[in-house]
């Protein structure tokens, strides 16, 4: 089983509070991740895992910091220190994978990966050689160059169905921090694919809060868009990541 798997900003910070980890839900992921690793051990398989995590309560504040209207200013200390916010974290969360005998690697877009006008310039040789090895890459949202000596945010939203058209996994999962995709009742819509893509987008809403980047509507488009199968499910609930990592796409909703 190949699966991508994406944790939320949310699910892991308290996003009011900068710096601060929500550690039953970090060490809970890493846990679920472990047992889902030995669920397909015991059937002589393996979980090939690359995670993703967003900018949560480390990224997204120090950002803030350095967008005026729209545009980064300040860069030559803020490249470096938004930089340094997500390093910090990305260490936690493989620190707390390696107490759970899962062993995640560091990779830092800021470092390799660069927007050529709308095209990405990411390399994945390196990635998918840790996968060959049974590492797990653990990637995360970061500030990166762009065209005509500007920056760009690359969300964890955009690595997700980035990676999952390229390197076509069995299942790319979404831990958010809501059920899935919801109408406008607030039930869970199931499954979303060209007959009600019009009608779901009537009920996206970009994000109030904090962050930079954009929400439920981004994750959905951006998977839409690439064509890429994506379940999107509430990563604060007990059991869900590891019910996602072995396949079961009953607990969200499904992109098609
Ligand atoms: O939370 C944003 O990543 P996201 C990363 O996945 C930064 O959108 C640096 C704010």
């Amino acid at each position: 089983m190949f699966a991508i798997l994406k944790i939320g900003g949310s699910v892991l910070c308290n996003k009011n509070i900068p710096y601060s980890i929500k550690w039953d839900n970090l060490e809970r992921m890493a846990m679920e991740i472990r047992e889902a690793m030995d669920y397909y051990l015991k059937r002589e398989e393996k979980l090939k895992l690359i995670l993703i995590h967003g900018g949560g309560s480390f990224g997204h504040p120090v950002a803030k910091r350095y967008i005026k209207n729209g545009r980064f200013e300040n860069m030559d200390s803020g490249f470096w220190e938004i930089q340094k916010a997500m390093r910090r974290f990305n260490t936690l969360v493989i620190d707390t994978l390696h107490e759970y005998g899962v062993p995640g690697v560091s990779i830092q877009p800021s470092s390799f990966v660069a927007f050529r006008g709308k095209e990405v310039h990411f390399d994945t040789y390196v990635i998918e050689g840790m996968v060959e090895r049974e590492l797990v890459p653990v990637i995360h949202g970061d500030i990166v160059i762009s065209n005509k000596k500007d920056y760009k945010i690359f969300s964890g939203d955009h690595i997700l169905p980035y990676l999952s058209k390229k390197l076509k996994p069995d299942i790319s999962l979404h831990a958010s921090d809501v059920d899935g995709v919801l109408d406008l009742e607030g039930r869970v819509i199931k499954c979303i694919n060209s007959e009600n893509i019009r009608k779901v987008v009537k009920c996206l809403k970009t994000s109030e809060k904090e962050d930079v980047t954009g929400g439920m509507y981004l994750k959905v488009m951006e998977a839409y868009r690439m064509g890429v199968k994506v379940l999107i499910f509430n990563g604060n609930k007990r059991g869900n990541i590891y019910r996602g990592l072995i396949g079961d796409y009953s607990i969200g909703t499904k992109i098609n």
